[in-house]
């Protein structure tokens, strides 16, 4: 396996037009889970992911385990749990540029997942082990699921992967931020935005705030400044890589996944950092250009054909 990966997945019903849902009658169901819409962007471009999680053993859960099977993950590692329901979401779009999420995953199967969960051989034939802030906003059990599988990937020196992806609404900021740092400080490379990176530091540049990371234990950071590109930091480099610019952005979400999924990408390929950022702003900006969290995400010619014809902006 190239990657394997662990979170939670729920259907996302979208109202069909925009306004509040009250006076929606129409919604496509679509599946979304941030660590499945990785494993999906590495499959597209032809690497092996696996993907662990727990679903209900409901329609909604079947949906999602034949979707993500469909394309080309590893699904050996799923459980159909027997008491409890798939987690659902739903996404209201208000007005241009302006969404907002209502959950409903409280007590989902995927809360329940549990450190037995996860097989130590299964984490240790991997080459990245890639891991976000939302597992662990979960429940208790989903926290100390995501420090094992860290545990059994640090054992058998396969590379962890951590993007904070900050979900206010699950827990309260003290216990975020605490667990985020702690996450971070245990992970080679972190992926965070911004925005996460001032929520868990303070305001400062990404050059600042990289640093932060890096003394808190990271190896790599890459920091994501939204439409400007990136910036990178590792031990024996840094610089910035400019954003892709010139086109429509239909729904953002996912974009963080997709870059993600574009930077492992160029690592497992053998390319630089550099490069493997570029990769990453390229399909972050890909998958913005299409509704849904994976609707975007490329094949690896309509990828190389992307970053040879469009134009980087400047930071
Ligand atoms: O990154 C996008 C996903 O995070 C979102 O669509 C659903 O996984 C999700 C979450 O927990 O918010």
């Amino acid at each position: 396996m190239d990657v394997v990966t662990l979170g939670e997945t729920m259907v996302l019903f979208a109202p069909e037009n925009s306004g509040p849902m009250r006076y929606t009658d129409r919604f496509s169901a679509r599946i979304a889970g941030a660590e499945s819409n990785v494993a999906i962007g590495l499959a597209r471009l032809g690497h092996y992911a696996g993907w662990i999680s727990r679903l209900g053993n409901d329609e909604f859960g079947k949906k999602i385990r034949a979707f993500i099977r469909g394309e080309g993950i590893d699904t050996s590692q799923i459980i159909l749990d027997e008491t409890a329901d798939t987690g659902l979401f739903f996404k209201e779009k208000l007005a241009p540029g302006e969404w907002r999420v209502k959950y409903y995953r409280k007590d989902s199967a995927a809360s329940r997942m549990k450190p037995g969960d996860v097989k130590e051989s299964y984490i240790s034939d991997a080459r990245f082990l890639h891991v976000t802030g939302i597992t662990p906003a979960l429940s208790d059990d989903c926290y100390e699921t995501v420090l094992t599988a860290i545990e059994y990937a640090k054992k058998h020196h396969v590379k962890v992967v951590f993007d904070p992806n900050l979900r206010r609404k699950l827990w309260s900021e003290d216990k975020a931020r605490k667990v985020l740092i702690e996450l971070a400080s245990k992970a080679d490379i972190v992926l965070p935005g911004i925005d996460e990176a001032e929520f868990l530091f303070g305001s400062g540049s990404p050059e600042e705030l990289a640093r932060q990371f890096h003394e808190q234990g990271s190896s790599a950071v890459i920091m994501k400044l939204g439409k400007k590109g990136a910036y990178y930091l590792a031990n024996d480099s840094e610089g910035y890589v400019e954003g892709f610019k010139g086109w429509e952005v239909v729904d953002p979400v996912g974009a963080g996944d997709g870059f993600s999924a574009g930077v492992l990408s160029g690592l497992l390929d053998g390319l630089e950092l550099r490069e493997s950022v570029q990769r990453g702003n390229a399909i972050g900006a890909m998958v913005t250009m299409a509704a849904g969290d994976v609707e975007g995400l490329p094949e690896k010619d309509r990828l190389l054909d992307f970053m040879h014809n469009q134009v980087q902006g400047d930071v």
